[in-house]
């Protein structure tokens, strides 16, 4: 087997214990060092404080490893070559060696081989603004269309074409739930202004949508639980708006296009907030990381 699954995360899985598994792009592309660091031993702590067992996913030379250890971590944070893995990526990154942070599509693939079905991001990738012109769909959501694991997020990064997202979900056969809301989150917002078909309040629930999937045995497809960054720690709408459109202008004149687009887009709006949207970001990520933990709780205790 190629794919490292770590003593504690493999030993917490044959018992049945509680694991979350965490992708590592936010870490090594998403954030800026050194709070990135910080950041990625916080969500692993988060996840411990609700009694689960953290699983962060990437590939370190060739090799694909479900949950790091301390220096496994250093390196996905500070490492200069590190690359950004979809799961398209994986089987060359595997034959050559090389090292990368993965993506929700890569890390949500390698922690359905590893056996892990629940999983804490931010925000997931989707249809950009201008599809129609750049064809530019994250491969996040044809890989959740074909893998059982249930996502944790605070929806889609707001710097995507919200509602055309949304419908590919639907037309992609993908489970969507608000978490305590008839609204679909907007990442840095609570409400991206658009609605959401289905409601879940408990993580009690959220496996129970899990157990349904099972028993129904319908295509092995994802289950999106969409949880919002609470009010009153999401970024300033008007602000978001604002810099959201120049950030999206200042793309398009940097000619940036395909993978480098949404850590650009992240990138400007830290700098240009003055770092409000990322502590937005990592109040959405937080929540987001502390249900996934309760939710494979709930999970672990029913199965
Ligand atoms: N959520 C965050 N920050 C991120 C990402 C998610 O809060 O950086 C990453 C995820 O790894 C997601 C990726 O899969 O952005 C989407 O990239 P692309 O649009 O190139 O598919
Ligand atoms: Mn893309």
């Amino acid at each position: 087997m190629v794919l490292m699954v770590s003593e504690e995360v493999r030993d917490a899985i044959a018992a049945g214990r509680p694991v979350v598994a965490l992708e590592s792009t936010i870490i090594a592309h998403g954030l800026p060092r050194p709070r990135n660091l910080q950041v990625a031993r916080e969500l692993e702590a988060a996840v411990r404080r609700e009694g689960a067992v953290p699983a962060t996913i990437a590939v370190l030379d060739g090799t694909p490893r479900v949950g790091l250890d301390k220096e496994q971590l250093e390196r996905v944070a500070n490492e200069g070559g590190i690359r950004k893995l979809g799961h398209r990526d994986l089987p060359l990154a595997v034959a050559t060696g090389a090292s990368g942070a993965t993506t929700v599509s890569a890390t949500a693939l390698l922690a359905a081989l590893a056996g892990v079905r629940v999983f804490a991001t931010g925000g997931l990738g989707g249809v950009h603004r201008e599809w129609t012109v750049t064809q530019d769909e994250s491969a996040d959501l044809g890989l959740l269309a074909r893998t059982r694991i249930t996502v944790v997020c605070a929806g889609v990064k707001s710097i995507l074409d919200v509602p055309a997202t949304l419908q590919r979900l639907e037309t992609l056969g993908v489970a969507v739930a608000g978490y305590g809301t008839d609204r679909f989150p907007g990442f840095y917002l609570s409400d991206s202004g658009h609605p959401v078909d289905w409601r879940l309040d408990t993580p009690e629930e959220v496996a129970g949508v899990m157990r349904a999937q099972d028993v129904l045995g319908g295509p092995d497809s994802a289950l999106i639980v969409a949880n919002p960054v609470p009010e009153d720690e999401q970024l300033d709408p008007g602000t978001h708006a604002r810099v959201l459109d120049e950030a999206l202008r200042a793309c398009r004149a940097a000619g940036v296009t395909g993978q480098g687009v949404t850590p650009f887009l992240l990138d400007h709006l830290v700098r240009h907030t003055d770092g409000a949207s990322l502590e937005a970001n990592l109040a959405a990520v937080r929540g987001n990381v502390a249900l996934a933990a309760r939710v494979a709780a709930a999970w672990a205790a029913g199965e």
